[in-house]
């Protein structure tokens, strides 16, 4: 054998420790990140955003404390797609099969792709999911009563605690890695999307079973007083109870950051606040003169202090990126009827956007997006325009990793932006809703789309004509110019086409 092979051979046995030791030591000096996604808070609903009839404290001190950002957007107006993005850094709507999945879905994000936290699983981080997941289970025909994957742990999570799809849909159980939660083997799950093969009783049936009626849909199984979208049987003592939602998997993340602590951990708390069926816990019942939508603000809010108070008491805040947000925008009565239409007077749950949940306009996209890391992001207020499809890419950057050419297609790296140290970030956006929108600097096109023009009571912005708005004169997408400049509106289709086709839209 030539020598200098052995002596090779020699130097890796003899430095591979050695380079273990230097990758753990860097490891240990990346910042733990933690990543809470509200459901359906719209840009208005939080005070540090401009809401007066609900105060969010611990949401507003992360905004004091960090970067507040005034034009980031979720990358769609509904929830699977905008999570479907966020962990792939691809728009969703290059893809069929990506909207709002039913409870029955099998997993969407095709296990062993360069994920978000596959990404920093590579990178050295301990990766935790907790709460809403909504990208699908299995691979078809699951059998809820064996193992659950592939999931969250086959996407590049090391830890998952998690509620299969949306709090109005079946099966109305956690999943913790691989198991549903305080499941009785003689009572098992049987979920099922059209019939009620249990023959459990339904909202449609049996209303006088019923807590909180249904204003549209959601007729389905009753669970807990609450008719549901999907059947679902057995599984009784797996049940969750609404109003111990909150607590349960705060309780959950609190946990994960404990036994992280050593860093760098990745926390995706993805809270069940504030969508729909709106059931804070009775601390929080009264909190604001909004009803359940405006206590399940509050109760949010209080999630968020637990989690700030949990990186404080363990000396973390210092070495924690902590970036706060919302899968998309506001909406009001999504589908039951919870006082949030009556009692909501004069507050604007999407801001001055408009539009809300389901929109082409702003108001379906533009979330609140706060960023704190104590030492390294300069407080401030930042219009950069950002996506969450970025995270990717710009997380990567933030460990030193960098996504491979053919993955996270819409993912830039806007690191720079996200720390604050940049008040510029990306040229412009792809708005997914009904209907694609192009954001160009200040120029927006909403694309033609016959679709309906309302859903759950929120403009969709879909319209068979083409509607172009000038964002930084006309905020409110009030003023349709298309009219006044066609070749501005050729244009931007024009190039929305292009990085529909081109499959990719990052260099
Ligand atoms: C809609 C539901 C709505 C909500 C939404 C998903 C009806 C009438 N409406 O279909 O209540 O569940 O889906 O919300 O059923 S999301 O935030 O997960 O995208
Ligand atoms: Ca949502």
């Amino acid at each position: 054998m030539p020598s200098g092979n052995v002596s090779r051979r020699l130097f890796l046995s003899s430095s591979l420790p050695l380079l273990l030791q230097a990758r753990s030591a860097a490891a240990a000096r990346l910042p733990n990140i933690v990543y809470m996604y509200a459901d359906d808070l719209g840009y208005g609903d939080v005070s540090c955003y401009g809401a007066k009839r609900v105060t969010t404290p611990n949401i507003d001190r992360l905004a004091a404390e960090g970067v507040r950002f005034t034009n980031a957007h979720s990358p769609s107006a509904t929830c699977t797609p905008s999570r479907y993005a966020l962990m792939t850094g691809e728009y969703a709507w290059r893809h069929k099969g990506t909207g709002i999945l039913p409870g029955d879905a099998s997993l969407i994000v095709q296990p062993g792709r360069y994920t978000l936290p596959a990404m920093l699983q590579r990178g050295g981080y301990r990766t935790g999911a907790v709460g809403k997941w909504h990208l699908g289970l299995g691979s078809g025909n699951l059998d809820w009563n064996g193992d659950i994957r592939p999931g969250p742990l086959e996407v590049g999570f090391d830890y998952s605690f998690i509620f299969p799809a949306t709090g109005d849909r079946v099966p109305c159980v956690y999943v913790e890695n691989h198991r549903v939660v305080g499941l009785d083997p003689k009572d098992p799950i049987v979920v099922n999307y059209q019939r009620n093969i249990g023959g459990e009783p339904t909202g449609k049936d049996h209303p006088e079973l019923l807590r909180m009626q249904p204003s549209e849909g959601h007729a389905d199984s009753i669970v807990n007083g609450v008719s549901r979208i999907g059947f679902m049987s057995g599984g009784k003592s797996a049940r969750w109870v609404d109003e111990d939602m909150a607590d349960t998997l705060t309780a959950k993340a609190v946990s994960f950051i404990e036994q992280s602590k050593a860093g760098p951990f990745f926390l995706y708390f993805a809270t069940h606040n504030i969508h729909v069926p709106r059931l804070p816990n009775q601390r929080f019942v009264g909190a604001t003169p909004m009803g359940p939508r405006g206590d399940a603000i509050v109760e949010l809010d209080w999630c968020v202090g637990r989690v700030t108070e949990t990186l404080e008491r363990l000396g973390l805040t210092n070495q924690t990126l902590f970036i706060f947000s919302s899968d998309n925008g506001p909406v009001v009565d999504d589908g039951y009827h919870d006082q949030s239409v009556e009692k909501l007077g004069d507050h604007k749950p999407a801001g001055p956007w408009r539009g809300g949940k389901y929109s082409a306009y702003d108001g379906g996209t533009r979330v609140p997006f706060i960023a704190r890391w104590p030492g390294r992001v300069k407080p401030g207020v930042s219009s950069a325009l950002m996506d969450q499809v970025d995270l990717l890419s710009s997380l990567a950057a933030l460990t030193g990793q960098k996504p491979p050419a053919d993955a996270a297609p819409d993912s830039f790296n806007e690191l720079p932006a996200l720390l604050g140290q940049s008040k510029r970030a990306r040229d412009h956006v792809v708005e997914h809703a009904g209907a694609l929108s192009l954001i160009v600097g200040d120029w927006k096109v909403i694309r033609p789309n016959a679709g309906a023009k309302r859903s759950a009571g929120n403009e969709t912005g879909n319209d068979p004509q083409p509607q172009l708005f000038h964002l930084s004169e006309d905020p409110g997408e009030k003023n349709n110019l298309a009219a006044k400049y066609p070749d501005k509106v050729k244009t931007l289709l024009a190039r929305l086409e292009e990085i529909e086709k081109a499959g990719r839209s990052r260099p």
